[in-house]
């Protein structure tokens, strides 16, 4: 499969984009599969699947270590993936692209690094009241082990951070301020550049949690001058196992290593080691390359759709959803906040999600249920959980017309 970069913005016919992706030819339950769960993890396009193949079946080699002709290849590759991934997000060096193995590991290496360093007892961590658990249990463990308190940022009903909160609680004991760019319970849309510039006008550094933004929307770090951005590969086509943590140099260079092992050395005797420059300070052990490689052609996939191209069809996609889940009676959405991504949380009267989404399921419709890894979002909304379904490029609004019969199948069902 080859494909071609969409920087001339043609018009995109999705119905093909669609069609690249072999799972959604599949039958879940006997029918068609509509599968609305790409917040949780997206599909793969073949030309991903074809590339971490390719490797394997052609190219492997460990990477940065063999002098023979097979391990520079591998490395060449790897290191394609490391600029791809650099211009894709526009940082400035691919010395502050660090391979991580997703979002998780990207907010557990800083949590764990920067705070080693810079955390203090008395000082103070600034999360939002709309965190995935692993946006909120770094910092808890890290506040814990420096004697430091984590505050957080209230939002509204609508599901908006309430910013006049924001600007109460940035002051000069906090040293770091950790908030997602889109919820992934919500879909918010966080304005974080706001969030940046106030936090940046008294010195203090922003982690923004991507997992979310990155497969709907372009990312420029320098744009957003966001310190630390990271995200997972799976949701943004690409395999899982591997992502993104991108952080200023600055910070990188005065943060101490993560993990400690191979390749993150410059010397090492029993008495004191060095470290490798950046980006390899972080990356200690072999890492996933065939992941790696797989992350790579899924940018170069998403680049050959293009960012507006995208972000039309998902707009599209949600106002469709949500006027017509709106429609039936007894459907609340949760996060009905102005700016939104791609994303539909919602409750059916008188029913529990989980009997909603095993519902679905029976008709082959792929939603996840529960509290998405949010439960103190949840308890802000004093619910146990919602139906959520989150949307992709490849969706189309027949998937939308399946939902909603789906649900309202549901509720004749359950009630
Ligand atoms: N959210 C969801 O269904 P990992 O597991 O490391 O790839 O991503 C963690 C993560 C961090 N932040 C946000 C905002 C996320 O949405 C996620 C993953 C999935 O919503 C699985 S719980």
């Amino acid at each position: 499969m080859t494909i071609k970069n969409n920087s001339i913005k043609e018009k995109i016919d999705f119905d093909k984009v669609r069609a690249d992706f072999p799972l959604l030819n599949k039958e879940m339950n006997g029918k068609p599969i509509v599968f609305l769960d790409s917040g949780a993890s997206s599909q793969k396009p073949q030309y991903v699947i074809d590339a971490m193949n390719d490797y394997y079946a052609n190219q492997h080699a460990n990477v940065h270590r063999g002098v023979y002709q097979l391990s520079q290849e591998a490395t060449d590759a790897f290191e394609k993936s490391r600029r791809l991934m650099k211009e894709f997000i526009n940082a400035p060096s691919d010395k502050e692209v660090i391979f991580v193995r997703g979002t998780t590991e990207g907010i557990n290496l800083v949590a764990s690094s920067y705070c080693r360093k810079f955390l203090k007892e008395g000082d103070e961590v600034l999360i939002s009241a709309m965190e995935h658990h692993s946006n909120i249990v770094p910092w808890q463990m890290a506040c814990e082990l420096a004697g430091a308190h984590l505050k957080v940022i209230p939002f509204n009903d609508a599901g908006e951070l309430i910013m006049e909160e924001f600007d109460k609680l940035l002051n000069k004991k906090t040293k770091i301020v950790a908030v997602n760019h889109v919820s992934n319970a919500l879909g918010t849309i966080n304005p974080i550049e706001e969030i940046i510039e106030k936090a940046h006008a008294i010195g203090v550094p922003v982690l923004v949690d991507g997992a979310q933004s990155i497969p709907h929307m372009k990312v420029d770090v320098q744009a957003l001058d966001a310190d630390f951005y990271t995200f997972s590969g799976h949701k943004m086509f690409g395999p899982t196992g591997v992502g993104i943590l991108y952080g200023k140099e600055k910070w990188l260079n005065a943060m101490p290593p993560y993990h400690g092992g191979g390749e993150m050395i410059e010397t090492v005797t029993f008495e004191k080691t060095t470290y490798n420059e950046l980006p390899h300070k972080f990356e200690a052990g072999t890492p996933d390359i065939a992941g790696v490689i797989g992350l790579g052609a899924a940018v170069e996939y998403m680049q050959s759709i293009g960012h507006e191209a995208i972000g039309q069809h998902e707009d599209d996609l949600l106002e469709y959803a949500t006027s017509e889940l709106k429609k039936i009676d007894g459907i609340r959405i949760v996060g009905t906040a102005k700016n939104k991504a791609s994303v539909i949380s919602f409750l059916l009267d008188g029913t529990h999600p989980y009997d909603v989404g095993t519902i679905l399921d029976k008709l082959g419709i792929a939603v996840r249920t529960g509290h998405h890894c949010t439960q103190p979002l949840m308890n802000c909304f004093k619910i146990p959980g919602t139906v959520r379904a989150s949307f992709a490029f490849y969706n189309n609004r027949a998937d939308i017309d399946r939902l909603v019969e789906g649900v309202k199948r549901a509720k004749r069902m359950l009630l």
